[in-house]
Parts: C-alpha cells; sequence; structure tokens
C-alpha cells in the first residue's frame, strides 16, 4: 500500500516547530494581549507584537514595585500627555535621528545592567541596576517637560532624587559636576554606527544643579517600569531644561572639576550649550523659543521661563547672568 509521507518542506509550521516552542509563542501573543484581530490591524500592532518578543525573555525584577507613591508636591497646570503619545514620539539617536525609534528600541537589552560610578568620587564603584532601584526611595512625579525642537509633554515619572544617587556615589566635596553616560553597542544601536555623531551620549551639570530638589532618576513612566525607547532602565530628568540634557539608559556616572560637554553642545555648540536652561525669550539660531506644541493635542501653549520651574531653580543661576544660560 502507498502511503504518503510529507516531506520535510511540507509539514505545517505547527507540525514542524517543537510544541513547546509553538506554545510558548501562542502564551506570548496571548499574554500580550496581542489576538488575531491585533495582527491584522495596523503596523503599529506589528511593531507592539516584535517588541512584546524581544521583551518577554527578559523578566524584570523591578516590575513588582511600580507603582509608586505620588508625590504631591510637583502638579501640572496641564492635562498629563496620552500614554502613547510620549512612548511612540520619541528622541534616542542611539536607535534612528527621527521620532519613531520605539521598535527599534526593543532591541535594548536591559540584564543585566550595571552603573559605574567614578571620577571624583570616595571609591569608584559598579553596582547593578536592580540593587540600586532597591535603594533608592521610590516615588512618583509629575513633570512638564520641554524638547529645544519646541514640542513638550507632561508625564508621570517613577524614581528617586538624583540627591539619593549621589549620597550613594560618595563624591569629593571637590567635585564640581557629574555627567551621565549612555550605553555603548553599535550592534544593536543602529545610529552609534554613524561615526559623525559623538557617541556615547553625554552630558553633564552642575553639583548645585544635581542636588536641587527637581532632579530625578526616572526609572519608571506611566506607573510601570520605564519603556526602553523612554530611557531603560534610567535616565535623568531635568524638568526646567531642554530635554537634550535628560540622558537617557545611564551606564555610567562621573563626576569631574571640569566643565563638561555634552553630545549635542560637541555636535554644534553654536546652538547648544552646557546651561539649556528654558527661556521662551531666547531663540533657537534657527526657530523662535516663544511656543510649544503639545504632545497629543493641535495646541500650541506659550512656553514659560525656566519651563515654569523658576521658583526651585531661578537662584541657581544668580550672579551668572553673563553666561549663556539658555541655550
Ligand atoms: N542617550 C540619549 N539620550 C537622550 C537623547 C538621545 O538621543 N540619546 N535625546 C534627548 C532629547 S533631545 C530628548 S527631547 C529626550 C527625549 O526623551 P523622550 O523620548 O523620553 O521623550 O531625550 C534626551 N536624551
Ligand atoms: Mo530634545
Amino acid at each position: 500500500m502507498l502511503i504518503k509521507r510529507p516531506r520535510g518542506w511540507e509539514l505545517r509550521e505547527s507540525a514542524a516547530t517543537p510544541e513547546s516552542t509553538y506554545l510558548n509563542r501562542r502564551q506570548l501573543l496571548t499574554a500580550a494581549g496581542f489576538g488575531a484581530a491585533a495582527i491584522a490591524g495596523a503596523p503599529y500592532a506589528l511593531d507592539a507584537i516584535g517588541s512584546a518578543f524581544a521583551q518577554a525573555p527578559e523578566a524584570d525584577p523591578t516590575a513588582g514595585m511600580y507603582p509608586v507613591k505620588q508625590n504631591m508636591r510637583y502638579r501640572l497646570d496641564r492635562p498629563i500627555t496620552p500614554e502613547k503619545d510620549a512612548t511612540t514620539y520619541n528622541n534616542f539617536y542611539e536607535f534612528g535621528s527621527h521620532k519613531g525609534i520605539s521598535s527599534a528600541a526593543q532591541a535594548l537589552k536591559l540584564r543585566p545592567w550595571t552603573v559605574r560610578f567614578e571620577g571624583m568620587v570616595e571609591k569608584p564603584m559598579t553596582v547593578d541596576f536592580d540593587d540600586l532601584v532597591k535603594q533608592m526611595p521610590l516615588e512618583e512625579r509629575l513633570y512638564r517637560f520641554r524638547c529645544v525642537e519646541a514640542w513638550s509633554m507632561a508625564v508621570p515619572w517613577s524614581g528617586f532624587p538624583m540627591k539619593a544617587m549621589i549620597d550613594f556615589a560618595r563624591p569629593l566635596s571637590s567635585a564640581k559636576y557629574v555627567v551621565m553616560q549612555t550605553f555603548m553597542d553599535p550592534k544593536i544601536a543602529s545610529g552609534q554606527r554613524q561615526s559623525w555623531y559623538p557617541w556615547p551620549y553625554t552630558d553633564g551639570l552642575t553639583m548645585e544643579e544635581a542636588t536641587n530638589e527637581l532632579s530625578f532618576i526616572a526609572t519608571g513612566l506611566y506607573g510601570k517600569p520605564l519603556p526602553k525607547q523612554n530611557g531603560a532602565p534610567m535616565r535623568f530628568v531635568t524638568p526646567w531644561k531642554y530635554g537634550f540634557k535628560q540622558v537617557k539608559s545611564i551606564v555610567r556616572v562621573e563626576f569631574t572639576d571640569k566643565r563638561p560637554v555634552g553630545y549635542w553642545e560637541k555636535l554644534q555648540a553654536s546652538e547648544y550649550g552646557f546651561w539649556a536652561n528654558v527661556n521662551p525669550a531666547v531663540s533657537h539660531p534657527r526657530w523662535s523659543q516663544a511656543t510649544e506644541r503639545v504632545l497629543g493635542s493641535d495646541e500650541r501653549v506659550p512656553t514659560l521661563l525656566f519651563n515654569g520651574y523658576g521658583e526651585y531653580v531661578a537662584d541657581l543661576y544668580k550672579g551668572l547672568e553673563k553666561e549663556r544660560l539658555y541655550a
């Protein structure tokens, strides 16, 4: 009797794939909430599936820490930006020089993740991110955010005061500046293969600025661990300065007595400087800073001096009026 035996290339995918793998793929799709309808839907949904696969194998031991309690001292004068806008309209040049990098950023591997503290410190050290975050006083803060490109948002960051991390690092009293540096991995970050950019991304500020109560290290957003595209696992937040000071995916924190030159200042010193405080009266050489486009709405609103945080930070700049404080 002749029996037709299917050859290898005739097998259906479900038969050819070991059952466990097949089930895992299905479980992942189900767990991530992507049914057949979502798959058949917009390209956005497909991107999201890609990111579900990229993220799922990395268990996040800090996930259970969120949401954290909101610190009511910091209030907004405008609605919170829809989560979808804040997490799909990004600047993260490591993954491309356009706003749609959120799916490319899923290639970032978050564990293990270590942070190196060095330079003018009592003792240099390397700390595992999961150990560091456990020792920090986590809280949620609603902050405004203003990019030098004249768009803005208002988001709930979770994280801890930068001051807590500085105390942990124990800098020498002679340290005047703190510099943060992003990871360097051109294999996964295609932007880092573009050699005309001054990789790795760094930026810094004075110790007085870094220990101001507003300076914050974000490890979460919208009550969850920080998405990769927003700078996971930890990024700097300084709401009275333009967005480019807010270094993402930090691997190194250095204390120094020399004023640092950050990524954008290295690239184009005529347009971007050290202080980078928000000021509607001082234009960027190529556009006005008077108003801003609010992400997720059609509105343009007036920009505020120090992005509205003058009561907390204006004193930091007394006597420095001759410096280029607003670029
Ligand atoms: N490593 C790194 N950090 C970065 C950037 C970047 O390209 N690379 N862009 C900066 C700029 S210009 C802005 S406006 C903010 C954007 O943050 P968001 O994508 O979370 O809104 O990240 C800042 N931090
Ligand atoms: Mo920006």
